[in-house]
């Protein structure tokens, strides 16, 4: 006989969109229930964003889970882009009035953990057999095992906060389901490092041999990554060849102050766009990667997943207050902001890396558009407004 439970919101996935989205109704007074298959400990080592547009500090504030990102997080006013050497820098401030803040997704994902824990939120970890059912009735239900011990848990609305391997998007019926998908030629591999950063802000590097990031998360803890081929392995790459390879394709002046070390983390991301319409089935909506996957180039994926929270917790409020208007427009409201950001991300994606496929006609255009960022400020502004984070609608 399963183990019963009841909710309001029946959240799946501990990430920072599970986590935030039963932060933010808790604060208005709504339950939920998080399931995620892995426990506390694996979902805060996975190593991820590092960039926070102001909209994602204003949330986590709203949250109550802001005060070691305002003690230990890093604001940064402008960032850099480099072509074959050439640097030009993205002045956030000048350009926008507004800046970013450097701080782990780690971090994030740990300050949230602390408050939920805090305040007694109702988890389940280590669960399988996650199966959303009855979507189209008014108290959908969650079928799931944790220990060979079935359980049910019925409510009245369930946030697909899975990730993009979760079972969320796939509980939408195929024929209602639309998927859209850019697969890139190559990963990132990136690796962290307990030196200083190479520069006191992010450089993003195109080079003939291949793209390469410069990030943080510390002063004294550098986050790097380069572009390697789409099915790389790790075996393939020692701290050596990465460092060379790195240096190389930051160029001379940048490399200049490299101080290299033991990687302590090396990992490789394959690159994808992907964007699954519509958001919302019945009484299933789907946020974060779930609905939407960037390439890491715009540091756009974390941010985009806090969006999707903002709107969806203010649906929800909204909707237990008795207004409708919000939870009705979340799907479109949703997915009119995840295609800019597609957008943005894509553009800087075709910009800053080496395609093998591209001819030596594309290869002039990329130098030409980087020359024309760097030469115009209304270039620069358009690459800066979708940096710091386009307004909620
Ligand atoms: P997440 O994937 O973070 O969380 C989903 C949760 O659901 C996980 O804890 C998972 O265990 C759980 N889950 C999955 N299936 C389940 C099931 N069947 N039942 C129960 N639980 C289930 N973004 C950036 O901005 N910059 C970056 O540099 C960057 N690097 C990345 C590198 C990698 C390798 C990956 C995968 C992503 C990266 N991202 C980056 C994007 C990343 O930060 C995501 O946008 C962010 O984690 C989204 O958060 P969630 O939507 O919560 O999804
Ligand atoms: C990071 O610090 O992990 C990071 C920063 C900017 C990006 C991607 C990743 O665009």
């Amino acid at each position: 006989m399963p183990q019963l439970h009841k909710t309001q919101i029946c959240i799946i996935g501990a990430g920072p969109s599970g986590l935030l989205l039963s932060q933010l109704l808790a604060q208005a007074g709504i339950d939920t229930i998080v399931l995620d298959r892995k426990d506390r400990t694996y979902i805060e080592g996975r190593i991820r964003a590092g960039v926070l547009e102001q909209g994602t500090v204003e949330a986590l504030k709203q949250a109550g889970v802001a005060d070691r990102l305002h003690a230990q997080g890093l604001p940064h006013d402008g960032f850099e882009l480099a072509f074959d050497g050439v640097r030009h820098r993205i002045d956030l401030k000048a350009l926008t009035g507004r800046s970013v803040m450097v701080y782990g997704q780690t971090e994030v994902t740990k300050d949230l953990f602390d408050a939920r824990f805090a305040d007694g939120q109702t988890f389940f970890f280590n669960v399988d057999h996650v199966t959303p059912n009855d979507l189209k009735s008014d108290r959908p239900k969650v079928h799931f095992t944790q220990g060979g011990e079935q359980h049910v848990i019925t409510c009245d609305y369930i946030a697909g906060c899975d990730g993009f391997h979760g079972v969320s998007r796939a509980a939408i019926p195929q024929n209602v389901l639309k998927t859209f998908e850019r697969v890139y030629p190559f990963g990132w591999l990136g690796i962290l490092v307990d030196k200083p950063p190479v520069s006191h802000e992010l450089l993003y590097a195109n080079h003939a041999e291949g793209f390469a990031l410069a990030s943080m998360r510390s002063e004294t803890r550098s986050r790097y990554y380069i572009q390697c081929d789409r099915g790389d392995d790790i075996a393939n790459w020692s701290d050596r060849r990465f460092w060379e390879t790195f240096a190389t394709r930051l160029g001379p002046d940048a490399a200049a102050n490299l101080q290299t070390g033991p990687s302590f983390e090396k990992s490789i991301a394959p690159l994808r766009s992907f964007v699954a319409e519509p958001m919302r089935y019945g009484n299933l909506f789907l946020a974060g990667d779930a609905a939407h996957i960037v390439p890491p180039t715009g540091a756009k994926g974390l941010n985009l997943a806090v969006a999707d929270i903002r709107l969806l917790s203010r649906a929800l409020i909204e909707h237990y207050a008795g207004n409708d208007h919000h939870i009705d427009s979340y799907s479109q409201t949703a997915l009119n902001r995840v295609w800019k950001v597609e957008r943005f991300s894509w553009q800087l994606s075709t910009l800053m890396h080496q395609f093998p496929e591209n001819s030596p006609f594309e290869k002039r255009i990329q130098r030409a558009e980087f020359d024309y960022i760097a030469g115009s400020e209304a270039a620069s502004k358009t690459i800066a407004e979708n940096y710091v984070g386009l307004p909620l609608e």
